[in-house]
């Protein structure tokens, strides 16, 4: 940088003392109190020159480009109507001094011209005495000229209030202090078309940018960072790339939206080689460089080549100005006739500036340039003349023109304006960027001569604000929105699969049972739900899942429980009975005291059916099984012992009669009792302590309940439980069958027989439809198995003995046992 400034420098100086300077009236200079600078780029270098070379380029051999004399015609009415104005400037009078900027690196002798005072240049001598000849300036236009010349004019805080230069490098004030600009930077450009993006949902585009703006490629790559946009091509193109190559690329990808953020040189290539390579059905986002370009919308065929979307300052025409052009031209129009009687006359009137063509162009011609840039030149203008103001204290009606004007002194009030400029707040940043409104253009090509139709705007301030009329807009395709993503999105409740790089390109799959997708969450994941909900395949979102378990209210726990208590009035009915009975020969043979025992256990294990209802907690589970088993075991073993000593009576102390005596003795009925309970209730102790029965909820039988079920335990030591109460029964049914030809009122094969079946029959059925059903009504059937069992014992056991007490009392007398004894005593010794 400081090579190329002292370099500069020197080519400057030399030009600057062979140039000699002095002009009355032209386009290109204004006497005034006051001077301020223009750059305006008349002519355009296509192919620059290397840097080392010593000669310095003259403009006016290279070609032409009118937009510039319009942007100069901008600024000279923007001078004049302050002149004019009796408030801003009164009896103060700008002039200007505006030469052509056409090269990047070989025409400094205006800038040095700027920055001189008298003739020359005192690089050493302080800001406070420093006075160059213009007090601020205005241009260059383009980010790589204004790098280059910044120096030379950020030295001395000579206010650059640039019109052309979007690079976002020039925010930054610590390089370029002096630098303030009219014209949005990069930074809010790539914003701005970030937002039309998004407001389309697009998410596969494609950046052209050019080799002289690279700063535009960065921030859009920074800037897309979370937005879910994805740049599936980027390139910087410099003016002999092969354009058709990089066009084809990007069709081949399927990128249907493309930004091209790059001069209108760069810009006018790539749009031609898309319509040479029959480029077709593309979205076409401009950036403010090329946005209202004149001759590009009449290239034929462009219509084929998609719609074409630019952004652009709001679009503020300047009252006056057509009426300057024409009354301007006429002045000219006289000059070009002095020209044809005087060559010298002529070169005296453009001066320091060759510009033949400038003279040549009618009004119209002028007007119909890109109006793109007028608002920024003169916002400009009046920017530098509102400091002027405040710096020399002008009120109404005066100014105090005797205070020294220094250009930092502009510059420190630059920071402060806010004024309105045809109804426009113009106002500066911290980094002296304007806070300015966008407007959203389609180009219209459809139509004869092409339009320009604004659809959208974008304020920053007071916040930002970005509306598009989407029914303005007219896309390419017979109007149907054109679709540039790389996957399209997935249907709902398929969750994306990344494919590849880029986070665009996925494929789609449906989520499995009990997940579900939530896109604003994680589009990339199906989460699994909660233990309380359920999904079905393809969700997205989970449903709550009932939870079942029989309730008291509901009719078969009300049938079930009925009956239950009306089981246990009959078996205590039965109880009183006996124990209204005792003395009798029916009591006595059916057990005597032993009745009551079982009576007493059947009682208890009725109770646990009153357990199978209600929410089940692991209590509940405890004692609507162990409960059960215990007591009704108990009562199988009080029949077993039952069925053995009627065996005993008559058979065994017949045949044994030690054994029987010892069997009475010892009470052999109760200890077998106590010894079958105490090896059941161990066995109970150890299926409840090993693992014990708890509530558990099932929820994986049924997907949208969830089952409040008791576990059964430990399978094998639930095994032994049932199995001690099974073979206690068995033994039971062997010793009635071995009794089975007893006396009829001893005789309890059939019953017991019967009682027992029921008992395990009953339980078959329930596990196997424990095993095979699946329903909260499967504890019921669990009820009516302990019911069954109960009911079985019950009614062949003991309502046939309470009928006689009751109905037959005839036989429940001790002669008729006799009798009865007697008569199968005669049998067996007759047999
Ligand atoms: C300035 O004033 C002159 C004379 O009063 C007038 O002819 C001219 O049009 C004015 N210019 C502008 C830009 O208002
Ligand atoms: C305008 O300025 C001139 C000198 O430049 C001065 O002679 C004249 O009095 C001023 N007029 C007013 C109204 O201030
Ligand atoms: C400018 O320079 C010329 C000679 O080149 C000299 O006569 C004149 O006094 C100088 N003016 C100022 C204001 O220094
Ligand atoms: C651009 O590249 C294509 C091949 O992709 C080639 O055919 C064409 O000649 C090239 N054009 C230029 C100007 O280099
Ligand atoms: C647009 O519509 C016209 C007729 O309405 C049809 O001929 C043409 O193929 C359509 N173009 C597209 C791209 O759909
Ligand atoms: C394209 O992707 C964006 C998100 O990146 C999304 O909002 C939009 O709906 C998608 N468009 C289509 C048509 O799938
Ligand atoms: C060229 C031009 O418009 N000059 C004007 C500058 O302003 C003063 C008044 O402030 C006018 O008298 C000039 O005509």
């Amino acid at each position: 940088m400081l090579l190329r400034s002292i370099y500069i420098f020197l080519v400057g100086f030399t030009n600057c003392f062979f140039v000699k300077v002095s002009c009355s009236t032209s386009d290109f200079s204004l006497e005034g109190d006051y001077l301020l600078g223009g750059l305006f780029a008349l002519h355009e270098i296509e192919h620059e020159t290397t840097l080392f070379s010593t000669e310095a380029t003259e403009c006016f051999r290279h070609s032409t480009a009118k937009s510039g004399y319009q942007m100069l015609q901008v600024m000279r009415f923007a001078v004049e109507e302050i002149n004019n104005s009796t408030t801003l400037l009164p009896n103060v009078s700008l002039g200007y001094e505006i030469f052509d900027h056409c090269s990047n690196t070989q025409n400094f002798n205006s800038v040095l011209s700027f920055i001189s005072k008298n003739g020359s240049i005192k690089p050493k001598e302080k800001l406070k005495n420093y006075q160059p000849k213009v007090i601020a300036l205005t241009g260059p236009y383009g980010s790589s000229k204004t790098m280059t010349v910044a120096p030379l004019f950020t030295m001395n805080l000579i206010p650059m209030v640039n019109y052309g230069a979007s690079s976002y490098v020039l925010s930054d004030k610590h390089q370029y202090p002096s630098y303030v600009r009219t014209i949005p930077s990069n930074k809010d450009l790539i914003e701005m078309i970030i937002h039309i993006i998004r407001w389309f949902g697009w998410n596969w585009v494609a950046f052209l940018g050019s080799q002289h703006d690279l700063d535009g490629l960065n921030v859009f790559n920074e800037y897309i960072r979370n937005t879910g946009i994805c740049l599936a091509y980027q390139e910087s193109l410099s003016l002999n790339a092969n354009y058709s190559q990089t066009l084809k690329k990007i069709d081949k990808l399927s990128i249907n939206v493309i930004v091209i953020f790059a001069l209108p040189q760069y810009a006018s290539k790539i749009i031609k080689a898309a319509i040479a390579n029959n480029i077709q059905d593309k979205v076409w986002i401009a950036s403010q460089h090329w946005a209202m370009n004149q001759q590009l919308p009449r290239e034929p065929g462009i219509g084929k080549i998609g719609t074409i979307i630019v952004i652009t300052e709001k679009l503020l025409s300047l009252p006056g100005f057509n009426e300057f052009v024409y009354k301007a031209r006429g002045t000219i129009d006289v000059g070009r006739n002095d020209r044809a009687e005087s060559e010298v006359q002529r070169k005296s009137k453009t001066c320091n500036q060759d510009c033949d063509y400038c003279s040549l162009l009618t009004a119209e011609e002028i007007i119909n340039e890109n109006p793109t840039l007028s608002f920024a030149i003169y916002s400009a203008i009046y920017t530098i003349a509102h400091a002027l103001h405040k710096v020399l204290q002008c009120d109404m009606n005066k100014c105090h023109k005797n205070t020294m004007v220094k250009p930092y002194m502009l510059l420190g009030e630059i920071k402060k304006l806010d004024f309105l400029l045809n109804g426009h707040h113009i106002k500066y940043d911290d980094h002296f960027d304007p806070t300015i409104s966008y407007a959203v253009v389609l180009w219209r090509t459809d139509v004869n001569p092409p339009q320009f139709e604004m659809v959208g705007t974008y304020e920053k301030l007071p916040e930002i604000t970005f509306t598009i009329d989407n029914s303005l807009l007219l896309w390419h395709n017979n109007g149907s929105f054109p679709f540039s993503n790389c996957s399209a999105e997935c249907e709902e409740g398929y969750s994306r699969k990344p494919e590849g790089f880029h986070s665009c390109c996925f494929s789609c799959e449906k989520c499995p049972p009990n997940t579900y997708v939530d896109f604003s969450r994680n589009p990339y994941t199906c989460f699994p739900c909660a233990e309380n909900e359920w999904s079905d395949e393809g969700s997205t979102t989970c449903k709550t899942r009932s939870v079942v378990y029989p309730q008291f209210t509901e009719i078969p726990s009300i049938i079930v429980m009925i009956s239950t208590a009306c089981l246990i009035i009959l078996l205590f009915a039965v109880f009183c009975l006996f124990a209204y009975n005792y003395d009798t020969p029916v009591v006595k043979s059916a057990g005597g005291s032993m009745c009551f025992l079982m009576l007493t256990s059947l009682i208890l294990s009725s109770i646990s059916v009153f357990f199978f209802f209600g929410k089940p907690t692991s209590v509940f589970c405890l004692l609507r099984n162990a409960i059960f088993t215990f007591f009704f075991t108990v009562s199988i073993s009080c029949l077993t012992v039952r069925s053995f000593q009627i065996v005993c009576v008559f058979k065994m102390a017949a045949q044994f009669p030690k054994v029987h005596s010892l069997w009475v003795k010892h009470n052999g009925q109760w200890l077998f009792i106590a010894f079958s309970s105490f090896i059941h209730l161990t066995s109970c102790v150890i299926w409840m302590t090993v693992d014990p029965v708890k509530a558990i909820a099932d929820s994986w039988t049924f997907k949208d309940q969830i089952m409040l079920i008791c576990e059964m335990g430990n399978t094998i030591t639930l095994t032994i439980v049932v199995f001690i109460s099974w073979f206690l029964g068995f033994l039971c049914l062997l010793f009635s069958y071995m009794g089975r030809d007893l006396p009829k009122n001893y005789n309890e094969a059939k019953s017991i027989t019967f009682s027992l079946i029921l008992y395990y029959l009953t339980w078959i059925a329930y596990f196997t439809a424990y095993l095979t059903i699946k329903s909260k009504y499967i504890v019921i059937f669990n009820a009516v198995a302990q019911i069954s069992s109960i009911n079985g014992i019950l009614f062949s056991y003991f309502i046939p003995k309470s009928y006689v007490i009751i109905f037959q009392p005839q036989k429940n007398t001790p002669a008729y046992f006799q009798t009865s004894i007697q008569n199968y005593t005669q049998t067996i010794s007759r047999t």
